[in-house]
């Protein structure tokens, strides 16, 4: 817990700001206006402050949903949180606002893997522990963050790998020369540079795999579409797809059929997605997807054990990974329905 010192302080400033800020230019202030964390530190709450990549898929609503079902008041929390719009400068600039307010933690999903080490010394020095989620960070000195919850991506992208390996033998197409089109997420994401090395580790292990480009497509469905259509028209054929979430998935699937082509177990382009919402789910279901890698975006549920765990001063692990599957259209039935996403 804080400083009860810099609480006072801070208090009569914020206090003194208002009345100035009243009688000096009558402007009105809303009560909620005065709004002010530290005060939510007196009835004991936990101050957290969350930066959130933005909300670009259907994964990122679930992911915000669960971290905004558990760090409520009733649990003990003061939750600030903020949308990064899919910003890095968003993301930075809330991570200081959250230091300037002395929260008690801050959990955030790094949009990239580049460029945190600034603002994460600053949290240190500040004595604020940092929670990754999701996606990681790539800094200098590794205890800038506490700890990361999230998916081991490289072990998604080799399972997709793996599955398209064993698919393409069970159609006795391991000789034939396999046109591949990857659909890459947000560039330097940990989740695009996990995937594509998971995928690529096992694609180079088949020398009849041509993967034909790997093109950025940002997580989501209009880009996906985009990208699809340009993919398309530049190469004749197109075997595979690997779109590497579903909501470019939904993009790609709409380019290729309007293309006049069909996808998924009976079709002719193969397509295999990440992310297992519940709506791609469905597509695998019907045989429009071939394969879907679950990424699970029910973090907020770990994230909390974690600082409970920080709170009584217990030792916690590096990383955290979340369980996760990969749905056909053999299993997908048994699952189906508990997707709430
Ligand atoms: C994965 C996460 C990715 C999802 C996308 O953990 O980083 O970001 O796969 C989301 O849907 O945009
Ligand atoms: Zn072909």
């Amino acid at each position: 817990m804080r400083c009860r010192r810099a609480f006072c302080k801070r208090a009569s400033a914020l206090l003194l700001s208002v009345l100035l800020g009243i009688t000096g230019c009558g402007m009105e202030l809303q009560p909620e206006s005065l709004e002010d964390p530290y005060a939510h530190k007196e009835e004991g709450l936990t101050v957290v402050g969350v930066s959130q990549v933005g909300s670009e898929s259907v994964w990122r609503t679930a992911n915000t949903a669960s971290i905004q079902r558990v760090f409520t008041q009733e649990n003990g929390y003061f939750l600030i949180f903020d949308n990064a719009r899919q910003k890095q400068e968003n993301q930075i600039k809330a991570l200081r606002s959250f230091i300037s307010q002395q929260v008690d933690y801050i959990v955030f999903s790094p949009i990239e893997e580049e460029g945190w080490d600034t603002v994460l010394q600053e949290a240190k020095d500040a004595g604020i522990p940092v929670i990754l989620m999701d996606r990681n960070v790539k800094v200098a000195d590794e205890s800038l963050y506490t700890t990361r919850v999230g998916s081991d991506f490289t072990r998604e992208g080799a399972d997709a790998g793996q599955w398209l390996a064993d698919y393409l033998q069970e159609q006795g197409r391991q000789q034939e020369t396999i046109n591949i089109a990857i659909l890459a997420g947000t560039e330097g994401a940990t989740s695009t540079i996990g995937r594509s090395e998971g995928f690529l580790s096992v694609a180079q292990e088949h020398e009849n795999w041509n993967i034909l480009e790997q093109a950025d497509a940002e997580f989501t469905t209009a880009k996906g579409r985009e990208e699809m259509e340009r993919m398309l028209n530049t190469y004749g054929d197109i075997d595979v797809v690997v779109s590497q979430n579903d909501d470019m998935a939904f993009g790609a699937v709409e380019a290729i059929s309007e293309a006049g082509l069909t996808t998924g177990t009976e079709g002719d382009v193969i397509v295999i997605s990440f992310d297992a919402v519940r709506k791609a789910l469905e597509m695998v279901e019907k045989g429009i997807i071939n394969v879907d890698i679950e990424c699970n975006p029910e973090q907020g549920g770990l994230v909390e054990r974690v600082i409970q765990k920080l709170e009584r001063g217990e030792a916690v692990e590096k990383a955290y990974y979340v369980q996760e599957k990969v749905f056909t259209p053999e299993n997908v039935g048994d699952y189906i329905d508990s997707r709430s996403y």
